[in-house]
C-alpha cells in the first residue's frame, strides 16, 4: 500500500479521497490555491501545499506545480479526483508525467484515458469489444459528400458530433437535409476552435433517450466487474442534477445484459481502475454505447450505497496492484439511493451564486450522506464550480428513498446564498420522477409546467 497520497483537486472530492485514504492508514498532501486556504480539504490534510493564484488554470491545472508539490512533500501516489485535469485534454499527459515522476498513478493507464478522451477512437475500439452502437458513420466525417451519403443512409435526425467533445459539448442534431451542410461547417469549426480538433462524426439521433451508465472496476490481473447502473436522464444543459440507483428504467435481465458487455468489453481492452461506461437506452429498450468516462465520477456515491462498497478506497488499492477480492457473484445491488447535486445557484435563472455561507445546517438521521466540503462561515468562489454539496439518501424502495429525500430537503438550511434546494424540492414531487417515467428531457418538462 502506498504510504503518502497528493489530492490533485479541492472541494468535496479532496475531502472523499483524503476520508478513503485515513481509512486505509495512507498519509494525505492536499495542494490548494490561494483562495482555498480555509477549505476543508487543506484542514484535514496532514500536510498542504500552495500551488498558485485563484485561477484554476495557475493552480488547479497547473501541472509542474502538483508535480513539485508531489516531490517536495515526497508523495508515492496521485490522486486526480474528478473536473480539473481529468476533464481537460491534457489528462493522460498528466497521468504519464506522475508515471515517469516515479509516483503511482491512482487511475487507469494513460493508453486508456487517451482512447477514451477520442470519442471516433472510444466508439472504435467498443464496437470491436462488442458493445452494441447506433448508426453512424463509423469514424470521422470525411468531406461534404461524405457527410450527404452517411445521413442519407442513416436517416433524420441524425446527430453531428465532435471526436474531441464529450458529455454534450460540440453537438448539433440536424432534422433535415437542407441543414446538413451548414451545421456540419459550423459544428466543425466551433470543435476546431474549442478542442483543437474538428473532426466530426455522425449518429443516427434518439428522441427520449435516458442516460444510464454502468460503473466497472477492473484490477491489474484481469479482474473485472460491474457495479450495476446509475440512472443520469435528470440533467439540465448537459448538467447532471440528480441521479439515482439502481435505475427505474431496467429490470434485471436488462441490468444482467448490459452489466455482461460492459464487463467484457473492458476484459477484451484490458481496463484497469475504475470506469464509467455511458449508454443511450431507447423508448424501446435498446441501449447503445455513447462514451467512456475514465475517472471517478460525481455520482458515484449511489454505487457505494446500493452496494456497500467503497469506491475511493477499491481505486487506491487497484492502483497499489492489489487483486479485487470480490467477484460477481458477490455484488448485490440492495435498496434504492439518490444523489441530489446542491449548487450555489439561483433556483430559477440557474445563474451561480457565489458568495458567505451565513448559516449552514445539514440534514442527518438514518440513510442520510453529505459530501461537502461547506460550513457556516465558508465562502463559494467565483473562480470554481458552484457544486457546494452532494445530498445522498438510502432507503429499501425508491418510495422511501424519495419521502426520506424531501425530508432531508426540507431539513437542510443554507443561508446567504442561493442554491437549488428549492429547484429539487419541486422535482421530488413532480408526478413524471416520482413515477419512475422519465427521460432526458424531464428538466426542461418540469420547467415549462411549473412557470415561475
Ligand atoms: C445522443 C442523443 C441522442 N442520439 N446521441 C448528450 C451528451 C453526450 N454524451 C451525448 N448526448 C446525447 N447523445 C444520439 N445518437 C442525445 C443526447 C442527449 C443527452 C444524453 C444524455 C443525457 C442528456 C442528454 C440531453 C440531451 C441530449
Amino acid at each position: 500500500m502506498f504510504h503518502r497520497i497528493l489530492i490533485a483537486n479541492r472541494g468535496e472530492i479532496a475531502l472523499r479521497v483524503i476520508r478513503a485514504a485515513r481509512e486505509l492508514g495512507v498519509e494525505t498532501v492536499a495542494v490548494h490555491s490561494t483562495a482555498d486556504s480555509n477549505s476543508l480539504h487543506v484542514r484535514f490534510a496532514d500536510q498542504s501545499l500552495c500551488i498558485g493564484p485563484p485561477p484554476s488554470r495557475e493552480s488547479y491545472l497547473n501541472i509542474p506545480a502538483i508535480l513539485s508539490a508531489a516531490e517536495v512533500s515526497g508523495a508515492d501516489a496521485i490522486h486526480p479526483g474528478y473536473g480539473f485535469l481529468s476533464e481537460n485534454a491534457e489528462y493522460a499527459e498528466f497521468a504519464e508525467m506522475v508515471m515517469h515522476s516515479g509516483i503511482a498513478w491512482i487511475g487507469p493507464r494513460p493508453e486508456m484515458i487517451r482512447m477514451m478522451g477520442n470519442k471516433i477512437r472510444a466508439k472504435e475500439a467498443m464496437k470491436e469489444a462488442g458493445l452494441p452502437q447506433l448508426p453512424g458513420s463509423e469514424g470521422v466525417v470525411q468531406d461534404e459528400r461524405d457527410l450527404a451519403r452517411l445521413a442519407e443512409r442513416i436517416g433524420f435526425p441524425v446527430i453531428l458530433k465532435a471526436a474531441a467533445g464529450g458529455g454534450g459539448r460540440g453537438m448539433k442534431i440536424v432534422r433535415e437535409k437542407e441543414q446538413l451542410s451548414q451545421m456540419y461547417r459550423t459544428a466543425s469549426a466551433e470543435s476546431l476552435a474549442a478542442f483543437g480538433n474538428g473532426d466530426m462524426y455522425m449518429e443516427r439521433y434518439v428522441e427520449r433517450p435516458r442516460h444510464i451508465e454502468i460503473q466497472i472496476v477492473a484490477d491489474e490481473h484481469g479482474n473485472v466487474i460491474h457495479l450495476g447502473e446509475r440512472e443520469c436522464s435528470v440533467q439540465r444543459r448537459h448538467q447532471k442534477m440528480l441521479e439515482e440507483s439502481p435505475s427505474p428504467a431496467l429490470n434485471e435481465r436488462l441490468r444482467e445484459r448490459m452489466g455482461r458487455v460492459a464487463v467484457e468489453a473492458m476484459r477484451k481492452i484490458r481496463y484497469n481502475n475504475v470506469g464509467t461506461i455511458e449508454f443511450l437506452l431507447d423508448e424501446r429498450g435498446d441501449f447503445y454505447f455513447m462514451e467512456m468516462n475514465t475517472r471517478i465520477q460525481v455520482e458515484h456515491p449511489v454505487t457505494e450505497s446500493v452496494t456497500g462498497l467503497d469506491l475511493i478506497k477499491e481505486q487506491i488499492r487497484l492502483a497499489a496492484k492489489e487483486e479485487l477480492g470480490r467477484t460477481q457473484k458477490s455484488i448485490t445491488l440492495k435498496g434504492h439511493a439518490i444523489e441530489c447535486r446542491v449548487n450555489a445557484e439561483d433556483p430559477v435563472s440557474f445563474a451561480p451564486s457565489p458568495g458567505l455561507i451565513t448559516a449552514y445546517h445539514a440534514p442527518g438521521g438514518l440513510g442520510v450522506r453529505i459530501d461537502s466540503g461547506a460550513y457556516e462561515q465558508y465562502r463559494v468562489l467565483p473562480f470554481y464550480d458552484s457544486m457546494v454539496a452532494k445530498l445522498i439518501v438510502y432507503a429499501d424502495s425508491r418510495p422511501a428513498a424519495i419521502m426520506r429525500m424531501r425530508r432531508a430537503l426540507e431539513e437542510y438550511i443554507v443561508e446567504g446564498i442561493k442554491t437549488n434546494i428549492p429547484f429539487h424540492k419541486k422535482l421530488l414531487v413532480y408526478e413524471p420522477f416520482v413515477q419512475g417515467r422519465y427521460d432526458t428531457r424531464l428538466v426542461e418538462k418540469l420547467l415549462a409546467d411549473n412557470p415561475n
